[in-house]
């Protein structure tokens, strides 16, 4: 008898735990790695080479080496203002165009090693990964495939030398996070004719940094945005069908909205400088993006699932200027104040949901944890009830990425008790997405996921007031 009873409540305990059932992925999802890179949100870009000293921004590969000489340096500066400006990880050209290369490479004869720099000791490399390590910040390279210096360009064998400097700069230095391939080329007609061998390239970046992410028009890491304003698209999928895109790829307004239902998972990068070249001149001394052009860059990339690759290009003197790094303080003190308090924390939600997919999971502040409706429905609403009133003008949701992205469309309601007026509507969600909207008044928000693909599944709401 009490073993009956004993099997039987054995089976009603189970039965229970086959109820809450995990949301199975959608679609194509992003790796582990992707996932860390989504989370690292906002990062620098640095263009610094013999560029910086001729005004130039595609040097011809000619340049006299010893033009390049950063005589105040300090790679700790610009690692100490990427972190102040709450950055997360910084990539610098080791190689454009030029062929210039920062590091001292057995592959070339244009290098810190022929300028004076340091008496041709130097190498900006070994300078920045280590400032970056003890800043806390992680470390990325861009190396520009197209060279106009190298002799062996335009021959089969410029494919190994790429290759052997990529191994330099992936194998002596660290860790590195991203890896950005450059898609621009500008021979013409009648220039140097170049086939890449991107197997090749990425399987060497594969096999010298296994988490990093690579970076080029159609990634496979990450994407080009498909623009240099700092710009996603509206709507913005995180996928895309990687078969048909290459790097140069002529259709770059499809990069700005990715795939729906694309084979891969290949975020969008939005680079952009803050000056109107990439490279330092003094002539842009006074033409550093206002801050209302970062906050608006901010909410057209951030805001909309992308992440942001901002440019500071380092001067002359090897240090970033205080121009540049006074508007990136403005900036990461205007962001912070705008999304300092959550007014979702404290409010009662109500929705329906799924066994280990509780509402409350909307609003712990991890995004480890997330909501998704009972049964398969993928149309639902979430209605945020606050004790009073309250005032605000951003809504942020968060989709749990890692299962796939699954929203369409979506919209933001306020009422207070049972009249709802809509107040913003909006198509994809994807890693984060911030709405604005004129101040709004009520004690309820009411979320309404209006299209999805699948279940939708959350994992965190944000309501915030920026004055
Ligand atoms: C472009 C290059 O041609 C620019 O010089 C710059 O490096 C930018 C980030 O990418 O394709
Ligand atoms: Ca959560």
């Amino acid at each position: 008898m009490m073993k009956l009873f004993l099997l039987a409540a054995l089976s009603f305990l189970f039965s229970g735990i086959a109820h809450t059932q995990p949301v199975s992925p959608f679609g194509a999802v992003p790796s582990p790695s992707q996932l860390k890179w989504h989370a690292m949100e906002y990062n620098m870009f640095i263009h610094f080479g013999p560029n910086t000293f001729t005004n130039k921004e595609w040097g011809h590969g000619d340049e006299d080496p010893n033009v390049f000489n950063p005589v105040q340096l300090d790679c700790r500066q610009w690692a100490a203002t990427a972190y102040q400006a709450g950055m997360k990880g910084i990539i610098i050209t080791a190689k454009h165009h030029d062929g210039f290369c920062l590091w001292p490479s057995h592959y070339s004869q244009h290098t810190v090693r022929e300028s004076r720099w340091k008496d041709g000791q130097g190498d900006v490399l070994r300078e920045l990964s280590e400032a970056c390590k003890e800043q806390g910040l992680k470390f990325g390279v861009y190396l520009s495939p197209w060279d106009r210096n190298h002799p062996d360009y335009g021959t089969e064998k410029y494919n190994e030398t790429f290759v052997s400097m990529l191994q330099e700069v992936l194998g002596n230095y660290g860790e590195v996070f991203e890896q950005w391939f450059d898609g621009a080329n500008g021979e013409g007609p009648n220039g140097k004719k170049q086939v890449y061998d991107w197997k090749l390239f990425n399987g060497t970046v594969l096999t010298k940094q296994p988490d990093a992410i690579i970076f080029s028009d159609g990634g496979p890491g990450c994407r080009w945005v498909g623009n240099e304003n700092g710009f996603a698209g509206e709507t913005n999928w995180c996928t895309l069908n990687v078969n048909n895109v290459y790097p140069g790829y002529p259709r770059a307004e499809e990069l700005t909205r990715g795939h729906e239902d694309g084979t891969a998972w290949v975020p969008a990068e939005c680079d952009v400088s803050i000056r109107p070249g990439w490279f330092y001149s003094p002539e842009s001394n006074g033409k550093v993006k206002t801050l209302q052009q970062l906050i608006e860059i901010y909410y057209g990339s951030i805001g909309r699932g992308a992440n942001l690759l901002l440019n500071v290009p380092v001067d002359r003197r090897g240090l970033i200027a205080k121009e540049d790094s006074t508007r990136l303080m403005e900036f990461r003190q205007s962001i912070d104040h705008s999304f300092a308090e959550n007014l979702a924390t404290p409010a009662r939600i109500r929705s329906s949901s799924r066994n280990g997919y509780a509402a409350k999971n909307l609003t712990d502040g991890n995004l480890a944890t997330s909501w998704a409706p009972e049964g398969n429905k993928t149309t639902n609403t979430i209605v945020l009830q606050f004790e009073k009133s309250i005032e605000f003008n951003r809504v942020v949701l968060q989709e749990d990425v890692a299962l796939g992205q699954r929203v369409k469309s979506f919209s933001v309601e306020v009422g207070d008790g049972n009249v709802f007026k809509e107040i913003a509507r909006q198509t994809t969600i994807g890693f984060k997405r911030i709405l604005r909207f004129p101040d709004a008044h009520g004690s309820q928000i009411r979320i309404r996921i209006l299209e999805a693909k699948a279940t939708p599944v959350i994992s965190e709401v944000g309501v915030y007031f920026s004055d």
